[in-house]
């Protein structure tokens, strides 16, 4: 086993790098980012031709009975489409829960790998009084938000909507329209100035405090501007929705450009549409993204669905 480090500008382009350099075989073990702001990634490379047995050496050995049996999880992350990189690194993060681990029931250590390698946030986390939505258009940015204030609404905790879309003709009458039927504030800030001030205001008087913004083409620098000067304007969860249909390649891509805007969790949108989650694990793990929670219906009332290493090691397995 050879250990090779990568640095590239970005999680795309190393993963193209250690792709052509070093095949399919590649386990990416670790990644961080360097002090100009690469990514530095970590790869081991098995290389038997090179292993030397040193008869004085002493190995510790592994019994059978610890050595997780990971083939079924590798036909699943398969199934699912999950990028190889990213499978790679889920597939030995388990061998090594499964040495360290009491339980080493398939389950139980997919679910400690996933607790280990992503971040998870609940939807009404109270310390995070302050949540903005970010995405694409249509991704789902408006009616994550409607749900969120839907549950904080059966959970007596009060919360108010600020939308910032003065983008899209009708936009706000729909999510204004919503938040009279549910009784909750709604505001209207055209520019960043006015969104620190409201956010100021709002601080001492709701629980939660949710953000809309404009749908953005992230491929658009003008647009992309937009939207981060109102992420700048405001310290909170910043959350990326992302349509779990989508290519995980170009999922990726748009991942990387909305961490770099400042995006530090992911909601997936439409996952009832989906039943591959190849997209969702990638670009978390790429974009270094924790999950926020998943949009799974259209409508409003059912809410938005917790994730957490259960639930998404349920859905890994196909499990009902
Ligand atoms: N089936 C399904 N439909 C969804 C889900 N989330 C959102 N939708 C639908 O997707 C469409 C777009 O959702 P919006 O919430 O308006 O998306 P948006 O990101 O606010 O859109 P813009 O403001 O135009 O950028 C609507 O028709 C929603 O009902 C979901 O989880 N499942
Ligand atoms: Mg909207």
């Amino acid at each position: 086993m050879r250990i090779k480090q990568i640095i590239a500008a970005n999680m795309t382009e190393a993963l193209a790098q250690i792709k052509s350099e070093l095949g399919d075989d590649a386990i990416i073990i670790s990644s961080d980012k360097t002090q100009d702001g690469k990514i530095s990634v970590s790869v081991a490379i098995d290389e038997q031709e090179e292993f030397f047995f040193d008869e004085e050496e002493k190995i510790e050995t592994v019994s059978s009975a610890d050595i997780f049996e990971e083939q079924h999880l590798r036909d699943c992350l398969e199934y699912h489409g999950v990028l190889d990189v990213v499978a790679g690194k889920i597939l030995a993060t388990a061998r090594q829960e499964s040495r360290e681990l009491p339980q080493k029931d398939e389950k139980s250590v997919l679910e400690n790998t996933l607790a280990k390698l992503y971040a998870f946030s609940d939807i009404l986390d109270m310390r995070h009084p302050v949540k903005l939505f970010m995405g694409t258009p249509g991704s789902g940015k408006s009616t994550a938000i409607a749900k969120v204030a839907t549950q904080a609404k059966l959970h007596k905790i009060s919360s108010c909507i600020i939308s910032t879309d003065n983008v899209r003709a009708g936009a706000n009458k729909q999510l204004e329209a919503f938040a009279e039927i549910l009784e909750v504030d709604f505001y209207f800030c055209k520019d960043k100035t006015e969104l620190a001030q409201k956010v100021k205001e709002c601080k001492n008087k709701y629980g939660l405090i949710l953000i809309d913004t404009p749908g953005i083409n992230p491929f658009i620098e003008k647009e992309v501007s937009r939207v981060a000067e109102f992420c700048d304007a405001v310290q909170g969860q910043k959350i990326l929705t992302l349509d779990a249909g989508r290519n995980t390649m170009e999922a990726v891509e748009i991942g990387e450009i909305f961490m770099d805007m400042g995006a530090q969790y992911l909601l997936p949108t439409r996952l009832d549409l989906t039943r591959r989650i190849g997209m969702v694990l990638s670009v978390a793990a790429c974009c270094d993204l924790g999950y926020y929670a998943a949009s799974v219906s259209s409508s409003i009332a059912n809410g938005l669905a917790e994730i957490n290493n259960k639930s998404l090691a349920k859905l890994i397995l196909c499990e009902e």
